[in-house]
C-alpha cells in the first residue's frame, strides 16, 4: 500500500497505462523494437534466436497486462483463492502455448514470416523449462493451465531450481547425465527484489516471556538465515483473459549474514563459501521419480519453499483485516504429495508462536485449509525423515510434529481403547533406529481431505497403507479425482492438423474448453473421407517422428509400421524390461522364419524413451538392454524393414509433443496396482493412439470410457498381485514361463553383448523373486501383441478403434478434474472476468 502511486496522480498514470498490441503490423512493430532495443540487435545479426527472443518479448507484453490485470480483478473480487503447492512444475515451453492461449498464433506466424523466419524454428529455440521428474510435475503444470482457463483464482507455488532435470545423453549405449542449465534467457519469469522473506535453519528452541493465558513461550532462535526470492511467471488461461501466477522461490545469503570473524582473519574465500551454500538449497531439483532418498538438502528446500509460501499466504490474508477464523474461507491449499507436508506444521507455528493463538483453535483452522494428494503406494517412494535430521534442522517443528502426534494418539485413544498395536501402527514416529516420521501420516492428519489420482489407486490406499486412517476418521475424509490433462497443449499444441480437423466436425474449437464435446465425433465414424483424413493425420505425424529419428540417430526407420512406443521415466515397475524381453522375442521368432512367412508380419518399429534416476543402477541397466538390441536388430538384414528398436534420449514435454501424436499403440504395462494413474496414457489416446496396457491406474476408467473392444488389456489383476509374489518368494517348483526363458538364454549367451552386464536384471527375475511380476505377465503379453499384429492388418477396423477412442475421452481433461477439486475439496468458485 506504502508504494503506491498517490490517488491524485492515478489518473495521469491511468491514461498512460501500457496496451496490448492488435494486429500483425503492431506486433511486428514490437518484435522489431524488442530486438533492436531490448536486445541490442539489428538486422545485420537477427538469427532465429534473436528472433525467438524478439517474438517471445513481443508475446509477452501482451500477456502482462492480461496478468496484472488479473492479479488487480481478483483481489478486488477478494474471494477464496486457491494455492497449490508443488515441488516441482514440469512446463515444457512456454511461447507457443502462451501464443494459441491468447489467440496471436497466427497473427505471429504470418508477421515473423514476412520478417523472415518460420514460427516453428523460433519455437523450437526455446529451452524448455524442465522443473520435474515427470508425471507429478507435468500434472501440476496441466493443472495450472486448467485452472486459469477455467478463470479460478489460483496461485501455484514451487522452486525456481537453477538445474532442472538432468539431460540424458546415450554414450556407448548407457544413459549419461549432463546438467541443465536453463536460465541463461528466460524471457517467462519476473524477478520481485521486493518480495524477499528470510527462512530460518538450525538454531535452538529456548523458553520466552510469559503469554496471555500464562504460558511460557517458545521461542526458536539463532539459526542460520537464508533468503527467498520471488520470481513470477505468468500462466494464460485459454480464450480468457484471465492469467494466473506462478510464483517461484530462488535462495540467496541473508543480506545481514557476512561473517565479520573470516573477514578479519583474511578468509575472504570462507565467507563467500558460507554465502553460496545459501544458494545450493534452490540449486537443483533432484532427479528421483517415485524414490525417497531422504537427503538433508531436500528438506531444506522442502522447508525453504514451505515457509517462504506460507509467509506470502498469511501476509495477503493479514491485508483482508479479517478474523482468523475466517482463513479457510479465503484459503486452500493443496499439497501436491507429500513434499510440501511441512506446511501444515509451519502454520501452526505461525498461528501459535507468531500469533498467540491457541493450540486448538489454530488446528482447527490448520486443518480446514489443508487437502493432500497422494500419487504412490510404492513404499520406496513414501517419505519418512529421520528424526534427528529434523531436530537438528527444525527443532521447534519437531516439538510441535510431536504435540500434533501426541493430541491425535490420543483422540485415537478415545476411539479405539486399549489397541496399542493401532496406536504403533498409525503414529507419526516410527520406532527404529533413528526413529522416522511418517509424512503421509503427518499429512493425513493436517488436511480435511485426501485424494488419490485414479479410481483404484484411490481405492488401493483406502485398502492398505492408510486403512487404519480410514477407521479413525472415516471414508469420507478420503476421495478420488482421477488425474486429467490439458487438451490445450496435448491435442490441440501438439497435433493442430488433428485439432483442426476435430473441429471442422464438432463445430469449431469449444472442444477445447468442455471436452466432452468430442462424443459429437463417434457420427463420423462411418464416413469414408472423414477415416481417410484421420489416417492421414497419423501418418503425417508418424513421418515428422521418423524424421526426427534420423536426424538425430541416423537410423532410418518405416513410417508405415507399426509405432509401438513407451516413454516414461524408467521404472522397473512400469517394466521397460517386459516390453524389450517381448522385442527380444519377436526378433527370435523372425529368425526361425521362412521369407515367405515372413511376408506375413507387420513390420513393427518399437520407440522406448525415458530418463533412469542417476543412482537406479537396475533402470540403466535396463537402457542398456534396449540400445544393445537396437544395436544387434536395427542391423540384421535377414529381418530388415519388419523390426527397428529405437531409444530416444533425453525425454522431454517438447519431445514428447512429437512423439505423443505419432504412436499406433503405447505401452502402460506397470504390474497392476504400482501406477497410482499415469497420464501419458491419456495423451496417447486423446491423439488417436491405441493402448496395450495392464489393469493399472487410469488405463482401467479409460478401458470404461472408450469400451474393452478399443483397448488391449493384459496381464494379473491388482487384487492377485500379492498372492503371486507370496508365490515367488515361498512357493515351491517355481519356473520360469518358457518364452521368457527362452529370451534369458538368449541374453546370457551373449547376443546382447557381455551377459555380465545384465546378470542383475536376470537374477532380479529369478533369485530376487520377480516382484513385478515380468515372468507371471509375459506370456499374456506377447499373446496380447500379436492381437495388436491382427489388428494393425484390418486399417479399417483400426481407424474405427481410434476415432471411437478419441470421441470418447472427454472425461480426462485436466478441466473436468480441477472442477472436482475445486468443488469437493477446495469449496472455490471462478472468479467473473468481464468478456
Ligand atoms: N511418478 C505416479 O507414479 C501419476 C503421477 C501423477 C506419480 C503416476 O502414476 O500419474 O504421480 N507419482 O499423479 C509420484 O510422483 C509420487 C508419478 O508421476
Amino acid at each position: 500500500v506504502e508504494a503506491s502511486i498517490p490517488q491524485p496522480l492515478r489518473e495521469t498514470w491511468r491514461k498512460l497505462a501500457a496496451a496490448e498490441f492488435t494486429g500483425k503490423e503492431q506486433f511486428q512493430k514490437e518484435v522489431v523494437r524488442h530486438v533492436e532495443t531490448t536486445l541490442a540487435r539489428s538486422i545485420y545479426n537477427c538469427d532465429d534466436n534473436a528472433a525467438y527472443s524478439g517474438t517471445a518479448l513481443a508475446i509477452r507484453d501482451n500477456l502482462v497486462i492480461k496478468w496484472n490485470k488479473t492479479q488487480q480483478h481478483q483481489t478486488l473480487q477478494d474471494q477464496k483463492r486457491v494455492y497449490y503447492l508443488s515441488l516441482e512444475f514440469l512446463m515444457g515451453r512456454t511461447l507457443d502455448n502462451a501464443m494459441l492461449n491468447t489467440g496471436l498464433k497466427d497473427t505471429a506466424r504470418e508477421g515473423v514470416s514476412e520478417l523472415g523466419f518460420r514460427i516453428e524454428d523460433i519455437i523450437d529455440q526455446e529451452h524448455d523449462a524442465a522443473l520435474g521428474n515427470g508425471g507429478l510435475g507435468r500434472l501440476a503444470a496441466c493443472f495450472l493451465d486448467s485452472l486459469a482457463t477455467l478463470n479460478y483464482p489460483a496461485w501455484g507455488y514451487g522452486l525456481r531450481y537453477r538445474y532442472g532435470i538432468f539431460k540424458q545423453e546415450i554414450i556407448n549405449g548407457f544413459q549419461a547425465e549432463v546438467p541443465d542449465y536453463w536460465l541463461d534467457f528466460n524471457p517467462w519469469e519476473f524477478p520481485r527484489h521486493d518480495v524477499a522473506i528470510d527462512i530460518m535453519f538450525y538454531g535452538t528452541v529456548n523458553p520466552g516471556p510469559r503469554d496471555d493465558r500464562g504460558n511460557i513461550k517458545k521461542v526458536w532462535e539463532g539459526g542460520e538465515i537464508v533468503q527467498a526470492i520471488a520470481y513470477d511467471v505468468p500462466i494464460p488461461g485459454y480464450g480468457t483473459a484471465c492469467t494466473n501466477n506462478l510464483r517461484l522461490w530462488s535462495s540467496k545469503p541473508s543480506g545481514g549474514e557476512f561473517d565479520f570473524g573470516k573477514f578479519n582473519s583474511g578468509d575472504y574465500e570462507g565467507s563467500i563459501r558460507d554465502q553460496q551454500r545459501a544458494e545450493t538449497i534452490s540449486a537443483v531439483l533432484y532427479p528421483n521419480d517415485n524414490i525417497d532418498a531422504g537427503k538433508e538438502l531436500r528438506l531444506k528446500q522442502q522447508y525453504f519453499w514451505v515457509a517462504a509460501s506460507l509467509h506470502d499466504i498469511v501476509r495477503r490474508f493479514k491485508k483482508s483485516h479479517r478474523p482468523w477464523k475466517e482463513f479457510p474461507d479465503q484459503v486452500a491449499i493443496q499439497l501436491n504429495d507429500t513434499h510440501p507436508t511441512l506446511a501444515i506444521v509451519e502454520l501452526q507455528r505461525i498461528f501459535i508462536d507468531i500469533e498467540n493463538m491457541p493450540w486448538d483453535e489454530a488446528w482447527s483452522i490448520v486443518t480446514r485449509t489443508f487437502g493432500y494428494t497422494n500419487h504412490t503406494v510404492l513404499p520406496e517412494a513414501l517419505e519418512k525423515w529421520s528424526v534427528p535430521l529434523v531436530q537438528n534442522l527444525l527443532p521447534r517443528h519437531l516439538q510441535i510434529i510431536y504435540d500434533i502426534n501426541l493430541f491425535f494418539l490420543q483422540s485415537v485413544e478415545r476411539k479405539f481403547p486399549k489397541d496399542r498395536d493401532l496406536l504403533r501402527r498409525v503414529s507419526v514416529v516410527e520406532e527404529g533406529t533413528p526413529q522416522v516420521l511418517r509424512m503421509a501420516y503427518l499429512a493425513i492428519i493436517g488436511s480435511h481431505k485426501v485424494n488419490g489420482v485414479a479410481e483404484l489407486h484411490s481405492d488401493l490406499i483406502k485398502a492398505t497403507i492408510f486403512k487404519d486412517f480410514v477407521d479413525i476418521f472415516g471414508t469420507d475424509k478420503f476421495t478420488n479425482v482421477t488425474n486429467g490433462i490439458t487438451p490445450r497443449r496435448w491435442l490441440h499444441q501438439a497435433n493442430p492438423k488433428l485439432s483442426d480437423l476435430i473441429a471442422s466436425k464438432v463445430g469449431g474449437y469449444d472442444f477445447l474448453k468442455d471436452l466432452t464435446k468430442l462424443n459429437v465425433l463417434e457420427k463420423f465414424v462411418g464416413d469414408k473421407t472423414f477415416k481417410k483424413e484421420w489416417m492421414e493425420i497419423k501418418l503425417a505425424a508418424k513421418v515428422k517422428l521418423a524424421k526426427y529419428i534420423k536426424d538425430t540417430t541416423q537410423i532410418a526407420v518405416n513410417p508405415h509400421s507399426l509405432f509401438d512406443i513407451q516413454v516414461k521415466r524408467i521404472h522397473e515397475y512400469k517394466r521397460q524390461q517386459m516390453n524389450i524381453f517381448g522385442v527380444i522375442y519377436r526378433y527370435l521368432r523372425l529368425k526361425e522364419m521362412t521369407p515367405e512367412e515372413r511376408k506375413k508380419q507387420v513390420p513393427r518399429t518399437s520407440i522406448f524413451g525415458g530418463k533412469a534416476a542417476p543412482g537406479y543402477w537396475m533402470a540403466k541397466t535396463i537402457i542398456r538392454l534396449i540400445t544393445a538390441v537396437g544395436e544387434v536388430v536395427n542391423q540384421d538384414e535377414e529381418i530388415n524393414g519388419l523390426l527397428k528398436v529405437i531409444f530416444i534420449e533425453d525425454y522431454n514435454v517438447s519431445k514428447a509433443e512429437i512423439i505423443v501424436p505419432a504412436s499406433d499403440i503405447s505401452e502402460h504395462i506397470s504390474t497392476a496396482g504400482t501406477e497410482a494413474s499415469g497420464t501419458s496414457n491419456m495423451k496417447f489416446v486423446l491423439n488417436g493412439g491405441l493402448i496395450i496396457g495392464t489393469c493399472d491406474g487410469a488405463n482401467i476408467e479409460i478401458t470404461r470410457e472408450i469400451g474393452e473392444e478399443n483397448i488391449f488389456l493384459l496381464g494379473n489383476l491388482a487384487e492377485h498381485v500379492e498372492d503371486l509374489r507370496h508365490q515367488h518368494r515361498f512357493g515351491k517348483d517355481v519356473v520360469m514361463d518358457p518364452k521368457l526363458r527362452e529370451v534369458c538364454d538368449a541374453i546370457e549367451a551373449g547376443r546382447f553383448g557381455p551377459e555380465q552386464t545384465y546378470s542383475g536384471l536376470i537374477a532380479s527375475l529369478t533369485i530376487g523373486f520377480d516382484y513385478y511380476l515380468v515372468s507371471d505377465d509375459f506370456s499374456s503379453y506377447v499373446a496380447t501383441q500379436d492381437l495388436v499384429d491382427e489388428a494393425y492388418k484390418d486399417q479399417d477396423g483400426w481407424a474405427t478403434k481410434s476415432i471411437t477412442s478419441v470421441a470418447r475421452m472427454g472425461f480426462f481433461s485436466a478441466d473436468r478434474a480441477i472442477n472436482e477439486y475445486a468443488d469437493e475439496i477446495w469449496n472455490v468458485e471462478p472468479t467473473k472476468f468481464p468478456a
